[in-house]
């Protein structure tokens, strides 16, 4: 048997986000997905959308009971624009939403929770879409810069860990690219302006962080690193990767971890014709915003080759460079889409934020191993849900952060995506990853079993194999 013991006060506990577990209650304005859902029900998963979550206005108190059942010692989750902010012109606050995250923190706090907060996860308000087209407009960038500061401000050191975007590269993908975020659209030179506008505002953000002086408290981003693998050593396909990893991993890590904008990048879009709008001021904010960590999601590896078909969009898509590949040789996970399994992807990651990135200090952000309800079946006589394929897949994942640790990663915790069972976008309720399956019907939250394993994990700091 081998034991895995992982670093002194490691962060253990889970990540969510206030849209995907608040419920409506109260809220000052619409996001983008309560727009979307009133006009278009039929684009999610049996018709739900975010009116309908795991309500957490009202059942915090009892929810953070929950989080210290599983041995959670921090939390992550965000802040809603759109119930913050009720006039996003004059900055005028919502009382009653100050009223409910200070309940929210303090509850944590008291419990020997910290909370993680993040302030952007895909939800811009809908007033701001449909006027300026979001983040398409510099303008949106700094009404966002502004509700940042007013949230610095209100909450100020209560928070040590902002976050300013979770997975900045996914709105940009689903609501410019590929059609799954609203406003739906798919244009190029629009997604590369989105991608753009979002990387400055994160970096506005960040430098009024730090004028704010919070000295117990600390910035940075969440991003969705996806390693790229070629479908073998041929050179065709050692391209392909490059590309794709330029694209969707480097986009953002290059400008947000390092500073840099990769000059390869700015090479393909002038020969796409899809160069943002820029002015040196805002380049100067993008090569200076110094962030203090790094959150790291993770799910599944890209494979790619390349193309073999020609590219036959008349926009441009990151899929000019490459034909996404499916390993013949991989292991899929039955319960989520055939996604392919590769706990050695975490190894990968952490050792190229150690090479290329300063060794940032980071935390795995999101890891989460998604079932469908009926594959997790119903409760034992015990109450409890059976879900060690979870916990199996979990200990295998664990064991490429711990041998990365050993090589040098600066990983300082782990968050598992999520607390319980939470509304998905469009995939509203289709996939469960919590440590709480949350019934439908009822709201009662039901335990699975991965939770007692994980409380052991994050008391002892370490588990068996
Ligand atoms: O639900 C999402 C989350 O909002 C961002 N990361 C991936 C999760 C699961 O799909």
């Amino acid at each position: 048997m081998t034991k895995y013991v992982f670093p002194k006060d490691f962060k253990w506990g889970a990540a969510a986000s206030g849209i995907q577990t608040e419920g409506r209650t109260n809220k000052a304005n619409d996001s983008i997905w309560d727009l979307w859902h009133r006009e278009s029900p039929e684009r999610f998963f049996r018709g739900i959308g975010s009116d309908k979550v795991t309500d957490t206005y009202h059942r915090y108190e009892e929810d953070v009971q929950l989080m210290k059942k599983v041995g959670f010692n921090s939390f992550r989750t965000s802040i809603q624009w759109s119930r913050l902010i009720k006039d996003y012109e004059t900055g005028e606050v919502c009382q009653d939403a100050v009223q409910f995250y200070n309940n929210y923190l303090d509850e944590m706090i008291t419990n020997g929770i910290e909370p993680m907060m993040n302030l952007y996860h895909f939800d811009m308000p809908a007033e701001l879409q449909k006027k300026y087209g979001g983040f398409e407009s510099k303008k949106v960038v700094d009404l966002y810069v502004d509700y940042a500061v007013k949230a610095f401000q209100i909450f100020g050191n209560k928070v040590k860990y902002w976050i300013t975007f979770n997975e900045p590269i996914v709105p940009v993908e689903g609501g410019y690219l590929y059609d799954f975020h609203y406003p739906c659209k798919k244009d190029g030179k629009l997604a590369v302006q989105v991608g753009y506008n979002i990387i400055l505002a994160h970096a506005k953000a960040v430098k009024e962080f730090h004028k704010l002086e919070l000295k117990e408290s600390k910035i940075g981003v969440v991003l969705n690193l996806t390693p790229s693998y070629t479908r073998d050593e041929r050179e065709e396909d050692k391209k392909a990767a490059w590309y794709a990893d330029l694209l969707f991993n480097r986009s953002f890590l290059d400008p947000m971890v390092k500073n840099e904008i990769p000059q390869e990048l700015c090479e393909i879009f002038a020969e796409h014709g899809v160069t943002p709008e820029t002015t040196s001021e805002e380049i100067d904010y993008i090569t200076s915003a110094k962030i203090d960590f790094l959150g790291v999601n993770y799910y599944v590896p890209r494979r790619v080759k390349a193309r073999e078909v020609a590219y036959d969009l008349d926009y441009f898509t990151p899929e000019y460079y490459f034909e996404n590949y499916i390993n013949p040789e991989g292991r899929f996970n039955p319960y989520r889409d055939n996604n392919e399994i590769l706990p050695t992807a975490i190894h990968d990651i952490a050792i190229n934020v150690k090479d290329n990135y300063g060794n940032i200090p980071w935390f795995l952000a999101e890891i989460g191993i998604a079932m469908d309800e009926e594959s997790e079946g119903k409760p034992g006589s015990d109450g409890i849900i059976d879900d060690t394929f979870r916990t199996d897949l979990m200990k295998e994942h664990l064991i490429q952060l711990h041998r990365a640790l050993e090589d040098g990663a600066n990983c300082f915790g782990v968050h598992q995506w999520t607390f319980i069972d939470n509304w998905s976008w469009t995939n509203s309720f289709k996939r469960r990853y919590g440590f709480y399956r949350l019934d439908l019907e009822t709201g009662n939250r039901i335990p699975k079993k991965h939770g007692l394993w994980f409380k052991e994990l994050s008391i002892s700091g370490s588990f068996n194999v």
